[in-house]
């Protein structure tokens, strides 16, 4: 066996850093809590290899003209940076209040508080109870040797018109997209990378969604996970 190499995170930015001490929800696959780990220990391939699997959510915000906010990932991002993504990704963490399973309370919190923390968006603009809560998405992707994903994610969409106040920690760059303009620019991607939960949900299901944005409720799969 070679030795283990030691992780020097001096090379990554302090601020993302200090965030992967954040404790994420550790569950099995059926998303039954089993434990927290931090989110660092939750998004090393050496942990994922061996099965842990943790609690994210993933918000689809579409502004009042059906177009969807997408957003660039910042190059400070320790996971996949650079990379072009759904409005806005995270997990819920290991506190009474993000906890909460009953209606998705827990994820939806957290979700109001990461679309104020990476863009800038009041919580008032998004209020807990419009986000509609779809289905959920367990899948794996490696982001470079290092560090990956490995997750239950909560597909959340919301339907409003808001004001960005981008933290360029976060994010490098937000866009609008139409249905169309988002497929043809997954037809013609010029130098645009996606992330592949993105790209996973978008070629599975996302499509469908969006072009029943005013009939989402038939969609609702609550006990539902599925594997991507
Ligand atoms: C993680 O997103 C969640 C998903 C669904 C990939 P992220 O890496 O943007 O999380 P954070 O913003 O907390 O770093
Ligand atoms: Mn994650």
């Amino acid at each position: 066996m070679p030795p283990t190499v030691a992780l020097n995170l001096d090379q990554y930015d302090d601020e993302q850093v200090r965030l992967m001490e954040e404790m994420c929800i550790v569950i099995d696959r059926n998303d039954r809590k089993i434990g927290a780990d931090t989110k660092k220990n939750c998004h090393l391939m050496e942990n994922i290899n061996k099965g842990l699997l943790h609690r994210a959510f993933s918000v689809f915000l579409f502004n009042s003209e059906n177009k969807l906010l997408l957003q660039q990932r910042s190059l400070d991002k320790i996971t996949f940076p650079d990379l072009w993504t759904n409005s806005c990704c995270s997990h819920p963490l290991n506190t009474a209040l993000e906890l909460e399973e009953t209606e998705q309370w827990g994820v939806r919190r957290a979700a109001q508080r990461k679309l104020q923390h990476e863009l800038g968006i009041k919580p008032e603009q998004v209020p807990l109870e419009k986000f509609v809560f779809l289905t959920r998405i367990h899948y794996l992707a490696p982001s470079d040797g290092t560090w990956g994903e490995h997750e239950v994610d909560y597909i959340l969409i919301i339907r409003t018109d808001v004001d960005l106040e981008v933290n360029p920690n976060e994010v490098k760059a937000v866009q609008y997209f139409s249905l169309d303009e988002l497929k043809a620019k997954f037809k013609n991607p010029g130098d645009w990378k996606f992330t592949p939960w993105f790209k996973l949900i978008s070629e599975n299901l996302l499509f469908t969604w969006w072009q029943n944005l005013d009939n989402l409720t038939q969609f609702k799969e609550v006990d539902m996970i599925h594997k991507l």
